[in-house]
């Protein structure tokens, strides 16, 4: 009997999303239940990245349901940090007509395979950690809220000059990934606005392990300062291979730096690294520091700028829920465009016309294994 009242109850409560099994919570009249596809970097060498993104997910996905007014059903898929796997994860949530939006995939390179589909079928999806020229451009149905390298890059850029006076800078970039081509490109755009000069520019491949003729060519070329866009696992063998050649200056690196993984591979080889990013995990603001302890309850390890940007995206999908008032593609879109002056983790939020992030950013540094303020 109680099962036949259940069903009536929730048949007559709304026609939308009926598919959340697993919840055992009574339903109210008001609650809006959504689900979520997650496309995230689970597995290979930069599943650090993607383990970062789904922790903080999960962590706002609990707080969410907690709080009682939305609930929030998460679908994640791991897409190994390769376009292709990225696509087909995406085409399996977008084929269940349930899927309300989607979030990720990790790498830019990932993402431009994914979006452009996204988008033509009206699913709106939105990047935690997406940072390359061009990612909001795709369409209309396209968002992010991480910091695009076009603004970070310059910030850590002039700060990194400022401070140290160089004048003369060696360049080295992955060449087969989105994200770290368009950082160097950001890179290079910005050494010659600023009137550096540019002694060398060194190329790699992703998965590559040894450094020795890039470097050699960089320290002979006695650099004040290296520009680095590369993802973390590379970036830090880079870092460590330079430190043992006697390569001691400073290094500016993309958003593939952001991460802890870098000290934790490169060790006090990291020290020097400079970096710009939304988040700073240092910081004594209260819910700063809430958040360190409540991630570090849930999975025994500090929180990253990637958790903070998933912790912060979930938030942002859950008011745009709210403002939509039902789980439907169109509202929830409309709903999304429409964020302005949200006050998340990571501070004040707003979408731009074409859904790119108007946010601030901040420059940090490695020092003493690990990331400070960099005044
Ligand atoms: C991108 C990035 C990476 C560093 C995400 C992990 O910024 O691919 O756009």
């Amino acid at each position: 009997f109680f099962s036949v009242l259940m069903l009536l109850l929730l048949t007559a409560c709304s026609g939308e999303s009926t598919g959340n099994e697993g919840s055992t919570t009574e339903q109210t009249d008001e609650k809006i239940s959504a689900k979520f596809g997650v496309i995230s970097y689970l597995t290979g060498a930069g599943a650090a990245y993607g383990e970062a993104i789904t922790q903080g997910l999960k962590l706002a996905q609990s707080e969410i349901n907690e709080n009682g007014e939305v609930n929030i059903e998460l679908v994640i898929e791991d897409s190994a940090g390769e376009a292709e796997q990225a696509l087909s994860a995406s085409q399996k949530l977008m084929s269940d007509d349930s899927t309300l939006a989607i979030i990720g995939p990790t790498l830019s390179t990932e993402f431009f395979a994914v979006a452009p589909e996204a988008d033509l079928n009206g699913i709106t999806i939105m990047g935690t950690s997406t940072t390359a020229e061009g990612i909001p451009e795709i369409g209309d149905y396209v968002f992010r809220n991480a910091i695009p390298e076009a603004l970070a890059i310059p910030t850590a850029m002039e700060k990194a000059i400022e401070r140290t006076g160089a004048k003369k800078v060696a360049m080295i970039y992955g060449n087969d990934d989105v994200l770290t081509q368009s950082g160097f490109d950001t890179m290079k755009k910005t050494a010659e606005e600023m009137g550096l000069e540019i002694l060398t520019i060194e190329t790699f491949q992703k998965g590559q392990s040894d450094y020795n003729a890039q470097l050699t060519k960089i320290k002979n070329t006695n650099p004040d300062l290296i520009l680095a866009s590369a993802l973390y696992n590379e970036g830090a063998v880079i870092m460590d291979q330079a430190r043992k050649m006697g390569i001691e200056v400073p290094f500016v690196g993309g958003n593939g730096f952001n991460s802890p993984q870098v000290i934790e591979i490169a060790g006090d080889a990291a020290n020097g690294l400079i970096v710009a990013t939304p988040w700073f995990g240092e910081s004594d603001e209260q819910k700063v520091v809430e958040f360190n302890e409540k991630y570090e309850a849930a999975y025994g390890k500090r929180p990253d700028q990637f958790a903070a940007q998933a912790y912060d995206a979930l938030y942002i999908y859950a008011d745009a829920l709210k403002r939509a008032g039902e789980a439907d593609r169109e509202l929830f879109h409309e709903a999304l465009a429409e964020t302005k002056d949200f006050e998340g983790l990571l501070g004040n939020f707003s979408f731009d016309e074409i859904g790119d992030v108007v946010m601030d950013v901040k420059v940090v540094e490695i020092k003493d294994g690990k990331f400070i303020e960099f005044e």
